[in-house]
């Protein structure tokens, strides 16, 4: 039995707009009203991101998405509860870099879950290439007021060093929006993440499908 080293294995390719849910941004819409538009509009990739709610609210919530993404074919990730998780067969989990030790949530996951860890510098994103993760997050590169203990936005420059330099799939977050995902794109990223964008939005499935197809375009 030879294991494969992490960086060999790919659980994940990402491409085109990463769905996020955000419910107090979500202008009084359920997150599940919010998730069956993004579907609707082609999302195939969908995070469940809560801040503010008990955990078995965020359970029963995450037992509808999980059947909601899974009849689509939508990868699912869970942020920050990686017991969350794993109780709703979730694809994925998200961390942050201070959440928990990657070693320690691989072991508990297993083998086949996506684990994400958001990256703010060259440097974690170098460390992250040495961790046993599917993905990075790469941001903010703009000022966002979606996350409360955000870091300065980090900008174009560190995405550029990632697309140039990192070799492991990433989304770019953070205080992207229509009008300035030319400049993201322009950089050459592939995949891409607004949250308020999307959920604030009165039409999102609309916006889902016109952003998604913008992004897997390449198109500036
Ligand atoms: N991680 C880095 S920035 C951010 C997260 C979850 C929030 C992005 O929200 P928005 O509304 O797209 O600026
Ligand atoms: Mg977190």
């Amino acid at each position: 039995f030879k294991k494969i080293p992490p960086q060999k294995r790919r659980r994940i390719t990402l491409k085109g707009l990463y769905c996020i849910t955000a419910h107090e941004f979500s202008k009084g819409r359920s997150n599940i009203e919010v998730v069956e538009k993004m579907i609707k509009g082609g999302a195939k990739i969908l995070q469940y991101r809560e801040k503010d709610k008990n955990f078995i609210d965020m359970y029963e919530e995450c037992v509808k998405i999980r059947k909601l993404t899974q009849e689509a074919g939508v990868t699912f990730i869970v942020n920050d509860h990686v017991d969350l998780a794993m109780m709703v067969n979730a694809d994925g989990v998200h961390l942050g870099q201070d959440d928990y030790p990657i070693e320690k949530v691989r072991e508990l996951v297993g083998e086949d879950m996506i684990i994400g860890l958001s990256t703010h510098s060259p440097k974690q994103a170098q460390d992250a290439l040495k961790k046993d993760v599917d993905y990075i997050g790469v941001g903010p590169i703009y000022r966002t007021y979606t996350k409360k203990d955000v870091c300065d936005p980090v900008g174009l420059e560190y995405l550029e060093y990632v697309i140039g330099n990192i070799n492991i799939p990433y989304v770019a977050i953070g205080g992207i929006k229509e009008h300035n995902l030319h400049e993201v794109l322009s950089k050459g990223a592939k995949c891409v993440s607004m949250v308020t964008e999307i959920t604030e939005a009165e039409d999102i499935e609309g916006i889902v499908r016109r952003v998604n197809k913008k992004i897997l375009e390449g198109e500036m």
